[in-house]
């Protein structure tokens, strides 16, 4: 079995060098988030496979070329003749706000079929099924899809990792709520800022769910009440100030890694691919949550969602002293 199967819209990226409007040179790469943890996955030595639709364009070439260098398996994956791949640009607005900006209506990756996602999952049931909350909200299909995957995850006995990852850009918060509190009996792994919690809980009272807050105690109720629908592990993410995990075990806090911080943009993906490479070595929460802040860590340190993940080998650089030159 391959450890981890994930799908999604990944589109091409362009970065700039400051605003949008004055023009300039961008440089040309790829975003998705479900395709920067299946490469953040592939670079610590697990096996992957990635399936989304692209367009027969030369940017959906660029989306699988990369993937294809990157070792993660695209066979799954299909070039629509009828729309075009995707497109991001983020403009770096001030050297801590990054605008995004989508020309992904209509694209072949929101485009997907539960057709096409149960050709690629029962070609080779995962361990792990990695799924979005933002493939929903691209369109009907691709929201049937999902829901698709986690009945065939249910059929193979494939564990489910769910990272809410929500996009105001595309979607309501009461939409998403409808979706994901549909998904979450299904769900054995959430992953979730902490904002983000409220949209997979059971509204109270029509409060949006939100009636807990965000004060600390208000996070613990929330991850318990998600426990008490199914979910076996919760993970919180606080950005810079690290992330907590609620297990059978109890809750478990771990920092962040103090980094100088380049690219923000990507980090939520490099930590789900650090806590799920941990998991899928068989570790606990405490030494999953330590391989996801560095993973985390790392892709703040970089630009790019995904060129600064780290391989294996590499986990050990981010505590070097400042200057260090590795020989
Ligand atoms: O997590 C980073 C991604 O969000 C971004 O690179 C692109 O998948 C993306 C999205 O839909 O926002």
């Amino acid at each position: 079995r391959p450890d981890v199967f994930t799908f999604g819209e990944t589109m091409v990226a362009l970065r700039g060098s400051g605003p949008l409007k004055l023009g300039g040179t961008m440089q040309v790469s790829i975003a998705g988030a479900e395709s920067n943890v299946a490469i953040g996955l592939a670079r610590l030595g697990h096996e992957v496979r990635w399936a989304g639709a692209v367009g027969a364009d030369e940017a959906g070439e660029l989306v699988l070329r990369t993937l294809r260098a990157e070792g993660v398996e695209v066979s799954g994956a299909s070039a629509d003749p009828g729309a075009p791949t995707g497109l991001l640009l983020f403009e770096p607005r001030l050297p801590d706000v990054t605008r995004v900006h989508y020309y992904r209506a209509g694209s072949a990756g929101s485009r997907l079929t539960a057709d096409m996602i149960e050709r690629a999952f029962r070609a080779a049931p995962p361990r792990v099924l990695h799924l979005t909350g933002i493939t929903p909200a691209l369109s009907p299909t691709a929201r049937s899809a999902a829901l698709h995957s986690l009945r065939l995850a249910h059929e193979y006995g494939s564990s489910v990792c769910l990272d809410v990852n929500f996009r105001a850009r595309l979607w309501t918060a009461e939409e998403a709520a409808a979706v994901l509190g549909e998904w979450i009996p299904s769900v054995d792994l959430l992953i979730a800022s902490d904002d983000e919690l409220p949209l997979c809980l059971p509204s109270r009272g029509g409060s949006g769910g939100s009636a807990d807050g965000d004060s600390a105690d208000g996070i613990a109720s929330q991850a318990r009440r998600l426990r008490e629908l199914g979910v076996g592990e919760v993970v919180v993410k606080h950005g810079a100030e690290g992330a907590t995990a609620f297990t059978h075990d109890g809750s478990l806090h771990r920092s962040a890694k103090a980094v100088r911080a380049v690219d923000a943009v990507g980090a939520g993906d490099a930590f789900v691919a650090g806590y799920l490479s941990a998991l899928l070595d068989g570790d606990g929460p405490a030494a999953c949550l330590e391989r996801a802040v560095t993973t985390g860590a790392f892709a703040v340190a970089s630009p790019g969602d995904w060129e600064g993940a780290p391989t294996r080998a590499e986990l050990g650089m981010l505590g070097a002293p400042p200057g260090t030159v590795v020989r």
